[in-house]
């Protein structure tokens, strides 16, 4: 099979919540290929370079010590049109205004909280799966 790639992460919200197995089953479902994947506890070290383009936001500090605050899994998925699908498919960011059957709508509790993160373009899914997983 032949796809683009995007970096899909479970959050430690939807980790706690024993989630992981639903959400990995609807994006087999939805014809996205695991490629690579892995479950961490973040360092600090990591959460902040992951988040690096955040850092000057004022949600920042709040974002690391979420992301740091329990396990998370990082899946390498592969798909047509990837990177634009995982997003329609995952909601909007605030899982309060997410469509009805998104991931977020249906695992997320709020902005914050949103059970998953995808990359938001071809050259950051590169970025990210280089990251967590190496070239
Ligand atoms: P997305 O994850 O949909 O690409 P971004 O890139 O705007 O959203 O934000 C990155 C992450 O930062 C989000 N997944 C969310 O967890 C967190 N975040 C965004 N905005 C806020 C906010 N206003 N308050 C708290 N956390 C936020």
């Amino acid at each position: 099979m032949s796809g683009e790639n995007t970096l899909l992460m479970v959050k430690p919200d939807a980790v706690a919540k024993n989630a992981i197995g639903d959400i990995l089953q609807r994006l087999e479902v939805e014809g996205f290929v695991i490629r690579q994947m892995r479950m961490n506890h973040l360092t600090r070290e990591q959460a902040e370079a992951f988040y690096e383009v955040h850092k000057e936001r004022p949600f920042y500090g709040e974002l690391v010590d979420f992301m740091t605050s329990g396990r998370s899994v990082q899946v390498a998925l592969e798909r047509e049109n990837a990177v634009a699908h995982l997003r329609d498919f995952i909601g909007e960011t605030d899982s309060t205004k997410a469509a009805p059957g998104t991931i977020r709508a249906e695992f997320g509790t709020d902005i914050q909280c949103n059970a998953v993160h995808a990359s938001d373009s071809n050259e950051n899914a590169a970025k990210e799966i280089a990251f967590y997983f190496g070239d």
